[in-house]
């Protein structure tokens, strides 16, 4: 058993002051310092330092490990030509793909103050090192393709990835199912999938939404993506309409990534639906797709998408690039709401006992330290200048154990 002590502690959507936390590999007990220090006092306190903030460890929700190996290969600035340069690309930068490159990303991630992150696996290239990480993974098996003749193969294909992953199951590896977009994949492989999510209860994700081109192609038949499906895919007709892809999640908590083109009547279905967003920043400024509503969106949560779409994995990075983004939005209130999208948004996404700090959740902590002038000790304050003024975590703790951070 430890106990770890903070002047303020992130609990349930607010910061708590002068608490401590008992924990083994679980949370047992949150209280006052004193009253903890009465209770067990044979158990010493590790007790941070001023102005230090103990979080639940961070979760980003989307990244693509196997496109790790990309820096500047990929052309950025235009989703088709991003597109054109992955079908180019693809096949060398999983070729570089070593172990080494996906435990930095990782790593990374980990320095930023995540614990818990959503891996999209294309190809199953990196599932040895997603199980084999202390950090906690919800292993998205993709599935993508819409050709009818390769339709059989893609599936097979599929179910053997996600058998593959279900044996490798425990509570810190979570075999899953990406369904790659409404443009990429076949409505026979939408419906079996989905299929095997309902029968297995598995967490479901899926691109959304996420281009101009995209809506166009998929409402209009035209546009970019028209060129691009005659010239590889020898077809001028999208496979899904926005409206069935949409339809066919009805009653699966479904993660959306993007959304960035998503209108009210999409944005409603997702909340009634008590589906959440994924937001990528960086990946849709990069990638030149627009700029998602936060305002239409009922769960909030924040992805750093892959090295394929961005500069790099840390959390931190996100979470700054979306404060800067969203200047619609009150400078203070957002902090506050962009740091919920990192934990207990993501909380009610997952049914995992992660992003919260409280009895018999996973004992997942990232700690911080503000800087020792901070005045004024608000919510929204210690939200903001966590997001600015922090650029790594002093220490992040996963299921109890303190994980060193190089
Ligand atoms: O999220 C970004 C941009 N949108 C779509 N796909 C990907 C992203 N980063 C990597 N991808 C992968 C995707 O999983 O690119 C491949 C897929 O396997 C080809 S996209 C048709
Ligand atoms: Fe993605």
């Amino acid at each position: 058993m430890k106990i770890i002590s903070a002047k303020y502690i992130f609990c349930n959507g607010k910061y708590e002051k002068d608490k401590a936390i008992v924990f083994n590999d679980k949370i047992l007990e949150i209280g006052d310092i004193d009253y903890i220090t009465k209770k067990y006092p044979d158990t010493n306190i590790t007790k941070y330092e001023d102005n230090s903030i103990i979080y639940p460890g961070f979760i980003n929700m989307h990244t693509h490990l196997e496109f790790s190996a990309n820096r500047a290969t990929l052309k950025f600035g235009n989703f088709i030509d991003w597109l054109y340069s992955v079908f180019e690309n693809r096949d060398s930068l999983v070729q570089n793909l070593t172990n080494d490159t996906i435990n930095s990303a990782i790593n990374e991630m980990a320095r930023s103050g995540v614990t818990t992150f959503g891996a999209i696996s294309s190809f199953g290239a990196d599932m040895q090192e997603c199980k084999e990480t202390p950090l906690r993974v919800i292993y998205f098996n993709e599935v993508i393709g819409s050709s009818p003749a390769m339709v059989d193969t893609l599936f097979n294909d599929f179910k053997m990835r996600l058998e593959e992953s279900k044996e490798l199951q425990d509570d810190r590896f979570y075999p899953a199912i990406a369904i790659h977009s409404p443009y990429a994949v076949h409505p026979f492989l939408l419906r079996e999938v989905l299929n095997i999510a309902r029968k297995d209860k598995l967490l479901v994700t899926a691109h959304f939404l996420e281009s101009p081109s995209e809506r166009e192609w998929l409402e209009n038949h035209s546009g970019e993506f028209k060129t691009l499906f005659e010239k590889f895919f020898n077809t001028s007709t999208p496979v899904n309409t926005i409206d069935e892809f949409l339809n066919s999640f009805k009653g699966i908590k479904t993660l959306f990534t993007h959304c960035t083109q998503a209108k009210d009547k999409e944005f409603d279905f997702i909340n009634e639906n008590n589906s959440t967003i994924i937001h990528c920043p960086r990946s849709n400024r990069l990638l030149n797709c627009g700029r998602l509503d936060i305002n239409k969106v009922k769960n909030l949560t924040l992805g750093s998408d892959g090295l394929s779409s961005n500069f790099s994995l840390s959390i931190l990075d996100e979470l700054k690039a979306a404060l800067f983004m969203h200047t619609d939005i009150d400078l203070n209130n957002l902090a506050l709401k962009l740091i919920n999208s990192v934990t207990i948004n993501a909380t009610n996404a997952l049914n995992i006992k992660v992003g919260d700090i409280k009895e018999g959740f996973n004992a997942d902590f990232a700690i911080f330290t503000l800087p020792n002038d901070l005045k004024d000790s608000s919510d929204t304050s210690l939200a903001l200048h966590t997001i600015i003024n922090c650029n790594q975590a002093d220490n992040i703790y996963i299921a109890g154990q303190e994980l060193s951070l190089d």
